[in-house]
């Protein structure tokens, strides 16, 4: 029998014990791990533990809020807080951060899209919880400002999907692996080590029902990649991501005429699936300038995306610009 591979857990052990510098962050991405594991638990019951449908409120975004929301929202928010590790977070869901400790101790700052793709989750179609980690700057009082921090400051993204099987996708500096749960053991299991995004891009993604309310740039860039690329589009960024980290691809979602900054959310959905990309050799872009350098005014903030292969990143860029 094949060796086991090595469990999430003593990956980071290992990877992390040597380098003062990350100390505590193995705890914020066990967390994390935890988190994801009772909202996978929740998304496979599915209708039978209640899961599905909608409750009666409206979130800061204006959308309604799903059920598996509001379970993604308060577990996340339990094991980052009981991690002891992370000062303060911020989510889709909740207008205002949450501050939990000023505490030198707690040198992590989280931000996260707890249930990401909501419209899928009724009709059994791969949802997933994205999440970026900042290292406090300095001890002082964390404010509502703290977490207004350029994506490149990130010091890892993670993202869990739930599809046919349930993938941790783990950006440190440098690399990026992923790690598939065990159903037996409740494990994550280190299964892709190492992963860069393909050269070859045989696909591109983007919500064409939106076409007739592009800018030119948008629309030539889109006409180019539709020449060369099969069209795949699920409808939750992050399994459209997924897909491309490891088969190639690029996503979009442009800004438009009735909406200039497109519908995703700059802080927990575009600065850590661009630090996921970039990681793996990728880019993530606003269309015009990379993701990451910009600097967050409020922490639900929209912006256009255009993530996946560099040089196709690249290509629509220079479309959209000329
Ligand atoms: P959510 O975080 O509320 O689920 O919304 C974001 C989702 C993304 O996952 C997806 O890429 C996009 O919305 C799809 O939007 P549209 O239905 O407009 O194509
Ligand atoms: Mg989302």
């Amino acid at each position: 029998m094949a060796d086991r591979p090595p469990t999430l857990s003593r990956f980071l052990a290992e990877r992390l014990a040597a380098d003062a510098n990350s100390e505590g962050l193995a705890d914020v991405i066990d967390a994390i791990a935890r988190g994801a594991r009772i909202v996978e638990a929740g998304t496979r019951q599915a209708a039978l533990g209640g899961m599905l449908g909608y409750t009666d409120e409206i979130n800061v975004q204006g959308e309604i809020v799903a059920r598996l929301d509001t379970l993604g929202t308060t577990t996340f928010v339990d094991v980052l807080r009981e991690s002891g590790r992370v000062g303060a977070l911020a989510c889709e869901e909740l207008e205002e951060m949450v501050h939990i400790s000023d505490d030198a101790s707690h040198r992590y700052l989280a931000v996260f899209d707890p249930v990401d793709g909501s419209s899928n989750i009724d009709v059994a179609v791969t949802i997933g919880s994205i999440f970026g980690i900042y290292r406090r700057r300095d001890d002082s009082p964390i404010t509502a400002e703290t977490l207004l921090r350029p994506g490149r400051e990130q010091v890892a993204a993670v993202y869990a999907i739930y599809g046919s099987s349930t993938v941790l996708v783990l950006a440190l500096p440098g690399e990026v692996h992923g790690f598939t749960l065990d159903p037996e053991s409740a494990d994550f299991l280190l299964t892709h080590e190492g992963i860069r995004i393909p050269e070859s891009v045989s696909c591109y993604s983007v919500n064409e029902g939106n076409a007739d309310r592009w800018e030119p740039g948008v629309a030539r860039a889109v006409s180019m990649l539709r020449e060369r690329y099969s069209l795949r589009y699920v409808g939750s960024l992050v399994a459209d991501f997924h897909r491309d980290l490891l088969k190639g691809g690029i996503f979009l979602y442009p800004g438009d005429v009735k909406n200039p900054k497109g519908k995703l959310r700059l802080s927990y959905e575009a600065n850590p699936l661009s630090y996921v990309a970039e990681q793996a050799g990728g880019a993530g872009s606003t269309g015009e300038s990379r993701i990451m350098d910009v600097m967050p005014e409020a922490l639900h903030q929209r912006t256009p995306l255009v993530i996946g292969n560099a040089d196709v990143v690249a290509e629509v860029e220079a479309i959209i610009a000329d």
